[in-house]
């Protein structure tokens, strides 16, 4: 009794050291991530192989002991070398309790254990052990976990300590004939009681393990994710898991994590009635997040593009009238556009508002336009800065991230032309914004949307069998929803790479 308070004690110690949450955790929360019952039920397909997995990673140690025996006085008994033999398991369901666990219960796992079994008959002040036979234990187990989710320095931690087994079979088979009777009746009436004690605590203690390696995993692969270069997010949880009847939740900051920029918010609008529970997963983003990705890109100088020559020649077609004619030829003084290239660039960190009707994007953009002629001297031809407002509705479809460009406003800034006579033509102008629009601003879209696929493609996301993802847009959040089919495979090489 004392060793389980002292033993609650030092957990709930150990608990509020790892993590501190402020009170009003919702505040300082900017990713939450959901993972509800469908997602749990097709999970649960690997459950068997990773039982197996404890099973046959677990050590079983050697059992020895002594009992007095009617009719032959002290007997010393040992069970050494006890390896797994053959093992199955039937079935396996998942339940979520509310507010406690996440329950899963495995039927009837049958396993075979092999070893050697020695005994001998003791005198008053020593033991001889004098015969060895291999035997072979046949079992049939079913397993009780109750995973409860926790927090450990500022992780999600799992803890499967709540673990039993009931044994609905334990029969012993000794090689040979010649064995004496007594031994069987030996390991039924007291080897078996220390064997299903120690089956127990190795098996819960490999599956705990693994329950705790595997949350690890997810957290690592999360938070390189989100991570590329010197940018990354900070995932450390706002508050402890939540298990609910239909769904399990992480709190997370979602912090920017760039060089020693902090950007700190503390006006989250989380609350759980903005997901709901038909979809597998959930990932809700405050704008915060994004909004400071978007700080750390342009601080990063990734705001960047270069348009070549045949490319420009292409956006400049797009608006081919004899009117526009004059001006291109003007603007690119007989050289060919083989031997030009504009820059394009981010003056100020693009700032994200989310609405219902998409993205909306507002950044200040630079965009110079230089020739290269043959034999002479490389020229700025135009330079001009722009206010560019896009509104871009996002989509994942077939793991390609779209971006469709829903509206657009320009709004001139600065204008500087080495063409004097053009530089206060307003038809120039006017060709400017009409390029910008139709032509400029789909092509930076098409730059950035295979970038960003390859990214997390680089990231391993297309190795998972994503169905029907949907990013849908909010005041102030964004929700990304989706279900999945687990491919085995994954399971296959995190055991493979972590064991
Ligand atoms: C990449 C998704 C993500 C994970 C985060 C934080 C933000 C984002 Cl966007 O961090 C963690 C850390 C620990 N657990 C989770 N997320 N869970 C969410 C989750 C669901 C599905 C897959 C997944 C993570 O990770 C991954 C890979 F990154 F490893 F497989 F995609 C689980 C947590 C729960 F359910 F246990 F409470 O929500």
């Amino acid at each position: 009794m004392m060793a389980r308070v002292f033993a609650i004690f030092l957990a709930l110690i150990s608990m509020s050291v790892a993590c501190k949450f402020e009170s009003s955790s919702f505040n300082i929360t900017g990713i939450v991530c959901r993972m509800t019952k469908p997602a749990a039920l097709v999970l649960n397909q690997q459950t068997a192989q990773i039982i197996q997995v404890a099973f046959r990673h677990a050590t079983y140690p050697d059992i020895s002991g002594e009992k007095s025996m009617m009719f032959l006085g002290k007997v010393a008994y040992g069970l050494t070398n006890i390896q797994i033999n053959d093992l199955s398991i039937e079935n396996s369901e998942v339940d979520f309790k509310e507010d406690d666990a996440i329950d899963i219960a495995i039927q009837n796992v049958t396993a075979s254990f092999k070893g050697t079994l020695s005994y001998g008959y003791t005198g008053a002040w020593y033991v001889k052990l004098t015969h060895a036979i291999d035997f072979e234990i046949e079992s049939s187990i079913d397993l009780q976990i109750n995973a409860k989710l926790t927090c450990a320095k500022g992780r999600v931690a799992a803890d499967t300590s709540d673990c039993y087994l009931t044994f609905h079979k334990l029969t012993l088979h000794l090689q040979g004939d010649k064995q004496p009777g007594w031994l069987k009746q030996l390991f039924t009436d007291f080897i078996s009681f220390t064997l299903k004690l120690i089956l127990k605590s190795q098996v819960c203690k490999e599956i705990n393990f693994l329950a705790q390696l595997l949350a690890d995993f997810i957290q690592d692969r999360a938070e390189n994710f989100l991570q590329d270069g010197a940018i990354g997010v900070d995932i450390s949880l706002t508050s402890f898991p939540v298990i609910k009847a239909n769904y399990m939740e992480s709190h997370h900051k979602g912090l920017l994590l760039y060089k020693n920029y902090s950007v700190v918010f503390n006006d989250s609008m989380f609350v759980p009635s903005l997901l709901s529970e038909s979809r597998m997963l959930y990932f809700w983003f405050s704008d915060h997040v994004l909004n400071s990705l978007a700080l750390a890109a342009f601080l990063d100088e990734r705001l960047v593009l270069t348009i070549t020559g045949e490319e420009l020649r292409e956006m400049f077609e797009m608006e081919d009238t004899d009117a526009h004619q004059g001006i291109v030829q003007e603007i690119f003084q007989g050289t060919s556009y083989n031997d030009s290239l504009a820059k394009v660039w981010s003056l100020t960190p693009p700032q994200i508002i989310l609405q219902p009707e998409g993205t909306i994007v507002k950044s200040s953009v630079a965009v110079e336009l230089s020739i290269f002629p043959p034999g002479a001297e490389p020229t700025v031809v135009l330079y001009f800065e722009k206010e560019v407002t896009v509104t871009i509705q996002p989509a994942y479809i077939e793991k390609k991230l779209v971006l469709h460009l829903a509206d657009s406003v320009i709004e001139p800034k600065a204008f500087k032309c080495a063409l004097a006579r053009r530089g206060e033509d307003k038809s120039l102008r006017h060709f400017l914004q009409k390029i910008i629009s139709v032509a400029g601003i789909p092509e930076v879209i098409s730059r950035i949307e295979p970038a960003l696929t390859s990214l997390m493609n680089s990231k391993g996301l297309n190795l998972f069998e994503i169905k029907n993802p949907e990013i849908i847009t909010r005041e102030g959040y964004l929700i990304i929803q989706l279900d999945f089919g687990f491919p085995h495979h994954l399971l296959v090489d995190f055991l493979k790479k972590t064991l």
